[in-house]
């Protein structure tokens, strides 16, 4: 009896440890499941999105730092452990470094067979030829050119991820090696098979929000360029990649056709790889994307950019850094685009955004004639006193250009009609300096000092986008 009653325990003890390690393992815990049009506004870890285009389930990775990129001391570690490969080849992953990403969210799987099949159907676009073991509905698609995978994305109202965003959805913020951890673990991804497997077969290899297959299977194509050196001044906010590869002209298979091929990120390794450090979160492949020089678009029952092993999963697009709204919002002032304007003022850019030469909103409407812009910005708050790194103010500009609306707007909101920059110039001197008559008129009946100074000879210019 007293036996019977030790097994018993055991066994309450064993079940416990491993719901534990069960739990443990379930990543982000139960959250709640979206049907909605449109990505949820306040979305939160363990939340579901079902994409409405195609069903797929998308979990939500919260804005934040990550840690991305491999460490020199975890580059020797991978190379210490396999002797026949040389650490350069994992040059291109350093160094790590923090990265900070607005939220996002990204398919738990791999677009499937059947995902894509649907996706041809409904744009009347062929489906590539199979790989050698055929097409199984449930295993990842491949084969597919980038351009493919791209307009797949764009059809779900979506984008590929980019380099960053996968990283992080594989990798969450702590710089591990795998999905799941720092071990290696041969059960919890699909590598070393002949084939591709049914997407989300090693439930254990999820990463710490929920995706799957993030180690192998299908290796995933990004909507980045690649480039080994990439990492080296990356920007540190919603990195999208370098402008472009680098290209190189190939010679078609019938030596008629020559192709641009260049390197597009593609990530995770894949089912063909046979190494744990070839499905590391932390390793970037550039696999090749062809097209035709002339701007033709590519055969598409060509092979070229297409790969056994290379498929896709989608994500919401990446935010726009805090520098690309601020020249975006820099750009609409200048361009005199009030609607534009607004909008970026509603999407948080900051009214004060200045660009590298302390330019600011109100001196581009200034120096352009944008009075609308102008008016907009000021009923906002904008400051129109200080100046940029000459010291030259918006009413200097608008004087300069002998814009006589903006100068009548800028004194009637405040502006120093007597504010000299650097060189000692004031608006009255550049008014003069270019005969604005009618500014010069206005300034000298608004308070300018009309003081015995030479003409400068220095004209302030202003051209966008500035150097
Ligand atoms: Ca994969």
């Amino acid at each position: 009896m007293r036996a019977r009653r030790g097994v018993l325990l055991a066994i309450a003890v064993m079940l416990q440890v491993v719901s534990v390690l069960w739990a443990a393992d379930k990543p982000g815990g139960a959250g709640r499941v979206f049907r909605t049009a449109q990505p949820p506004a306040s979305a939160q870890r363990g939340d579901i999105w079902i994409s409405p285009k195609d069903g797929a389930e998308m979990v939500y990775v919260p804005a934040g730092e990550f840690i991305m990129g491999s460490s020199d001391e975890q580059i020797r570690a991978i190379a210490d452990r396999s002797p026949d490969v040389s650490a350069n080849r994992f040059a291109d992953q350093k160094p790590a470094r923090s990265v900070s990403l607005d939220g996002f969210w990204i398919y738990k799987h791999e677009v499937t067979v059947a995902e894509y099949q649907q996706f041809c159907k409904q744009t009347g676009r062929t489906t590539p030829d199979p790989p050698i073991w055929g097409w199984k509905d449930d295993h990842p698609i491949v084969r597919v050119a980038w351009s493919e995978a791209a307009a797949y994305a764009a059809w779900a109202g979506l984008s590929l991820p980019t380099e960053a965003q996968w990283e992080k959805a594989a990798r969450g913020g702590d710089g591990r090696c795998y999905p799941w951890g720092n071990e290696w673990d041969v059960k919890r991804a699909v590598i070393g098979s002949p084939t591709t497997q049914s997407v989300g077969s090693r439930q254990l290899g999820a990463s710490p929000y929920g995706c799957l297959d993030m180690a192998g299977n299908a290796c995933e194509w990004c909507l980045d360029w690649y480039r080994e050196d990439y990492y080296a001044d990356a920007p540190g906010v919603n990195p999208k990649g370098p402008q472009t590869g680098d290209w190189s002209f190939v010679l078609g298979k019938d030596s008629t056709v020559s192709y641009t091929v260049a390197d597009k990120v593609a990530r995770g390794g894949s089912f063909q790889r046979s190494a744990p450090h070839d499905v590391r979160c932390d390793r970037r492949y550039g696999r090749g994307v062809y097209a035709r020089p002339d701007g033709a678009a590519l055969d598409p029952a060509a092979s070229r950019g297409r790969y056994d092993d290379v498929g896709f999963r989608c994500a919401t697009a990446a935010g726009e850094s805090k520098d690309e709204l601020a020249f975006r919002f820099l750009q609409a002032a200048y361009d005199g685009d009030t609607k534009e304007v607004a909008r970026l003022l509603g999407e948080g850019v900051a009214l004060d955004a200045r660009d590298k030469h302390e330019l600011s909103a109100p001196m581009f409407a200034s120096w352009q004639g944008h009075a609308d812009v102008l008016r907009l910005l000021l009923a906002r708050g904008a400051d129109i006193r200080s100046g940029d790194e000459r010291g030259r103010t918006p009413v200097l500009y608008a004087a300069t250009r002998g814009h006589i609306g903006i100068v009548t707007i800028l004194v009637e909101n405040g502006a120093d009609v007597n504010a000299r920059d650097k060189d000692g110039m004031t608006a009255l001197l550049c008014a003069k300096s270019r005969k604005q008559k009618d500014v010069v008129a206005y300034l000298l009946a608004h308070g300018a000092r009309d003081e015995d100074l030479p003409v400068p000879a220095t004209i302030p210019a202003i051209v966008f986008p500035t150097d």
